[in-house]
């Protein structure tokens, strides 16, 4: 459907005025958000990436094909801003062209506290989650959890990730 060849960034803060389909990536900081886009999008340095949690502090939005709005957001649970914190839940509750979430979780680690409490505020407010796992190459296969496995260094997943997308946006 999309090629995801023509990808900019277009603004940071509040969602561009022009009115796409927008897809969303949420998660706990340094899970692998910012990564994730600069896999999907083929692009080594489009997304801003730090090895320091909290490097994502606003919703930063990109535009794919002409067609797609998709929003890095700050990541949950580290360090987070209050007020970032509330503009990326304002966001989350109010927008009506939002398709997807993609809820990032590290495919390492177990639930986290702060991906629990995400997860019950996004359930109470019927947000449509996928569940994206992230760093996929720092597990063998054997211990690689069950659903959408991804990995932003050797390009694990991106097909699936994509054709998840794609349903969203055409169910
Ligand atoms: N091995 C491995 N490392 C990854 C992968 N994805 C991200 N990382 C590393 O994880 C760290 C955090 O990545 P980011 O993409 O900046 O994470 P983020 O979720 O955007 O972080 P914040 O913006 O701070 O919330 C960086 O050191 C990345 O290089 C992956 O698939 N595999
Ligand atoms: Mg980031």
């Amino acid at each position: 459907m999309l090629n995801w060849k023509n990808v900019e960034f277009l603004k940071s803060g509040a969602p561009p005025n022009r009115r796409l389909p927008q897809i969303a990536v949420v998660g706990r900081s340094n899970v692998g958000k910012s990564s994730l886009l600069n896999f999907l999008f083929s692009r080594k340095n489009l997304v801003k990436i730090s090895a320091t949690p909290g490097k994502t502090r606003t919703l930063q939005w990109f535009c794919v094909d002409e067609f797609l709005h998709v929003v890095d957001l700050p990541g949950y649970g580290y360090s987070t801003h209050k007020l970032d914190q509330e503009a990326t839940e304002q966001y989350l509750t109010k927008s009506p062209e939002l398709r997807v979430v993609l809820h990032l979780i590290d495919s390492r680690h177990p639930l986290q506290r702060a991906d629990l409490q995400f997860l019950d505020w996004a359930h109470s407010i019927s947000l449509p989650l996928v569940r994206v796992y992230t760093k996929g190459d720092k597990l063998p296969l054997h211990r690689r959890p069950d659903g959408l496995v991804t990995s932003a260094t050797t390009g694990m997943g991106r097909k699936e990730l994509i054709e998840t997308i794609e349903t969203s946006l055409c169910p």
